[in-house]
């Protein structure tokens, strides 16, 4: 309960923050998006990993106040970006599944892009599949009024669900973003390699983009660019970075 009241005290005043990872675009190991990952230092506490407050957001009702807080600040920082000239870049957001149910996404998108003035296909929206497991009507019609605003969509973690396949039969996905479990034994394990090699293949015959997370060595960059992978993210190219740190590795 203590938690929760810092929480909600924290996201009443402002006090969350975002950093951003890149993701990068093997071929060239240019970086052509950013990932927004919230963090939260409590004063007494330190530092508190998503891990943690999120599902504690999620408990507390509070999820749907602290997504349209990163909403806003990861559509804000990166208008800021494009006035900078970095104007190619987009931004990828989480949403939880909360999120979902309670219907005020959609609303919260529309608001972001309006007050930041990004153009709608700047921003992505990443979904896991405990988004995409209560795949009712209401669900599958939030994801259609998305996509019609011009935003994208990602499915996150990809191939740790049940059922990842039956979700791009039912919907028109953008993107898939391979869990780092499967990436970080890609050298060693040829179990890994085979079903990151499958996801692969399956992207890119379905016409969908393909990311690998959690690159964390050259020698799995270089097995990916092999695999025609399309974009990666991990420690090897960059960890999450404040916005000031962002900005100066992005250069400019
Ligand atoms: O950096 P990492 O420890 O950032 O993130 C841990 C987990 O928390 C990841 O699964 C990530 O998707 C999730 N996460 C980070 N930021 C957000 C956010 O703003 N919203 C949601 N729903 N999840 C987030
Ligand atoms: O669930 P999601 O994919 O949104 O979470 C991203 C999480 O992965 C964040 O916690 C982020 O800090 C973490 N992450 C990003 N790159 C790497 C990496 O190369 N290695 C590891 N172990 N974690 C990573
Ligand atoms: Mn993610
Ligand atoms: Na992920």
């Amino acid at each position: 309960l203590q938690l929760e009241s810092s929480l909600r005290h924290a996201l009443d005043h402002d006090s969350l923050r975002l950093e951003y990872q890149p993701l990068v675009e093997l071929a060239t190991g240019r970086i052509v998006g950013i990932e927004a990952l919230c963090r939260w230092d409590d004063p007494l506490r330190g530092a508190i990993p998503p891990n943690v407050f999120i599902p504690l957001a999620e408990e507390s009702g509070m999820i749907e106040q602290l997504g349209g807080w990163v909403l806003q600040t990861a559509a804000r920082q990166l208008q800021a970006l494009h006035e900078a000239g970095h104007d190619n870049l987009f931004v990828a957001v989480n949403l939880s599944a909360r999120q979902f149910q309670r219907g005020v996404v959609l609303a919260q998108v529309e608001d972001a892009l309006v007050r930041s003035g990004i153009p709608p296909n700047k921003l992505e929206l990443e979904l896991t599949e405990s988004v995409l497991l209560h795949d009712g009507e209401a669900v599958m019609s939030t994801l259609r009024q998305l996509k019609a605003l011009g935003v994208k969509l990602s499915i996150d973690d990809f191939g740790t669900g049940y059922s990842s396949f039956a979700y791009l039969r039912r919907f028109k996905f953008d993107k898939i973003k391979i869990d780092q479990s499967f990436v970080r034994d890609l050298i060693d394990d040829p179990d890994n390699a085979a079903i990151v090699r499958g996801i692969i293949s399956l992207a890119l015959s379905l016409g969908l983009d393909v990311l690998a997370e959690g690159v964390e060595t050259e020698a799995i960059a270089q097995r990916l660019r092999h695999l025609h992978c399309t974009f990666a993210q991990g420690y090897y190219f960059a960890r999450p970075l404040r916005p000031e740190m962002l900005a100066e590795r992005l250069g400019g």
